[in-house]
């Protein structure tokens, strides 16, 4: 019997070992490692008491995570309890240069500060609530403490406009976590950050590059800075609070192992496509993924409230793209009428009026007296449509398939209201180092939630790195 018993355990372990049982066990480890004072999370045994990665340092083969065009939240040691403070509050952004938005954020950013902490963590956050209505924090896949959950009335009371919430709880898991307000109206004004939680040693193999992104959608209005959070059609997609072209490409060395995080928080998922590359998923919002059997893919299906990992080795050269594939969230401005309602420059006559579809100017947004386009749809049914050329609004270089001198497309008006090229090249309008070196006019085909995978030679990634900081020092002395 006894004998028995073990060789069954004997020959549980010669299966995993079979199926790479490194890996398996060091996973399982580090998705639920705790303090030996602490008590075991529900189903889970005490391990061995923990390492604990110092304050201010990663485990041993971890990289930071880079989310580009959002910064890292900072924090301060507070007898061992790492402390930051989180402000709710409005912000101004840009999503393309010249499209302002009015959103709602966190320090200062939409989205919020990526937070970057290590397994075995005691962490405090205080939230500071500057928003004009009623907030909490969730701390989305987190095993923390009911009090800590941020849930409106059941586990806790709003915090009110001007008021302060302290969260504090030990962090017992690794993966791409995110926090948010759990106000739905709030989620789609943008209020969502990255939470990162690194293991205590990296998983295997182990990456180069690490990239955290945040996919979100917004209905702005024409003429309007404010997003519609009423709305179930959306002209804005994000990645990192950027719209393509001005998301800022990722940039690894050619042969390097990368990982992507990618979150989806908005009202539609988005399959994520790679182009020259196949990945693999290695990790979902619950955690490292615990098997070897990991099937090649080069887009993913990122659904509402979601986070993706994939890894890959960017073993070809290139300017890749890495974007959403639904066909209308490759575009921005995506409307009816794209031309005449968007460009206020335009100098054309508006389809509708103020009244009929273009914004609230009295009353409630679900009044009577609002829009009919205001409350599912962007602008649809607007009257007088018209021709709209493109072609004009573009900047650089004539296309080739142009002939000298003309500057419409040739099938201009041929369909009113539907330019099928939405091409429009503002390759200066975006330049910054991590764009260096890219083909003229490259800024015309990414639009809306895409970027670019930039697979460099080691001197061109030595060059932009050159350059990133040669502006980090323009900044520092104006
Ligand atoms: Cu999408």
């Amino acid at each position: 019997m006894e004998s028995s018993r073990r060789g069954f355990l004997r020959g549980l372990a010669s299966v995993a070992g079979a199926a790479g049982a490194a890996t398996t066990v060091t996973a399982q480890h580090e998705g639920h490692q705790q303090p030996a004072t602490a008590p075991a999370p529900r189903g889970q045994v005490a391990a061995r008491p923990p390492a604990p990665v110092p304050a201010g340092e990663l485990g041993s083969g971890v990289v930071p995570v880079i989310s580009p065009d959002v910064p890292n939240m900072p924090w301060r040691l507070d007898n061992g309890v790492k402390v930051f403070n989180i402000a709710v509050e409005h912000v101004r952004t840009e999503f393309v240069p010249g499209r302002i938005v009015d959103a709602w954020g966190f320090n200062g950013s939409v989205p919020g500060p990526t937070i970057q902490v290590n397994e075995g963590d005691r962490v405090r956050f205080i939230v500071e609530n500057k928003l004009p209505e009623g907030f909490s924090m969730h701390w989305h896949g987190l095993e923390i403490p009911f009090e800590m959950d941020g849930m409106p009335g059941i586990s806790q009371d709003l915090i009110p406009p001007g008021g302060r919430f302290a969260y504090e709880f030990t962090l017992r898991q690794n993966g791409t976590f995110f926090y948010h307000s759990h106000m739905a109206m709030q989620e789609m004004m943008g209020l969502i950050g990255l939470f990162i939680i690194h293991p205590r040693t990296a998983h295997t193999p182990r990456v180069d590059r690490d990239f955290g992104l945040i996919l979100q959608e917004w209905a702005i209005l024409p003429n309007n800075t404010i997003p519609n959070s009423l709305a179930m059609e959306f002209n804005w997609l994000t990645i990192n609070g950027k719209a393509g072209p001005d998301t800022t490409p990722m940039l690894v060395k050619l042969g390097e192992r990368v990982r992507i995080r990618i979150v989806n928080l908005g009202m539609d998922h988005h399959p994520m496509h790679i182009h020259g590359h196949q990945f693999y998923v290695t990790g979902t919002e619950g955690g490292r993924i615990r098997t070897t059997a990991v099937e090649p893919a080069n887009t993913v299906l990122v659904g509402v409230a979601q986070a993706r990992d994939v890894e890959f080795v960017a073993d070809n050269p290139g300017d890749w793209h890495f974007h959403c594939h639904l066909p209308h969230h490759m575009m921005n401005q995506m409307a009816s009428m794209v031309g005449p309602t968007m460009m206020s420059h335009a100098n054309m006559t508006r389809p509708g009026s103020m009244t009929s579809g273009l914004g609230i100017v009295e009353g409630r947004a679900t009044g009577e007296s609002s829009g009919a386009a205001f409350g599912r749809d962007i602008n649809i049914g607007a009257a007088g449509d018209r021709a709209v050329p493109n072609m004009p609004l573009a900047s650089g270089p004539p296309p080739t398939f142009m002939q000298p001198g003309r500057v419409e497309a040739p099938n201009q008006g041929m369909f009113p209201g539907y330019p099928q090229d939405m091409f429009m090249v503002m390759d200066d309008m975006v330049a910054k180092p991590e764009t260096y070196g890219l083909r003229r006019g490259w800024s015309g085909g990414t639009m809306g939630m895409m970027t670019i995978v930039r697979v460099l030679q080691p001197d061109l990634f030595d060059k932009i790195q050159e350059l990133k900081a040669e502006q980090a020092r323009k900044v520092a002395q104006p």
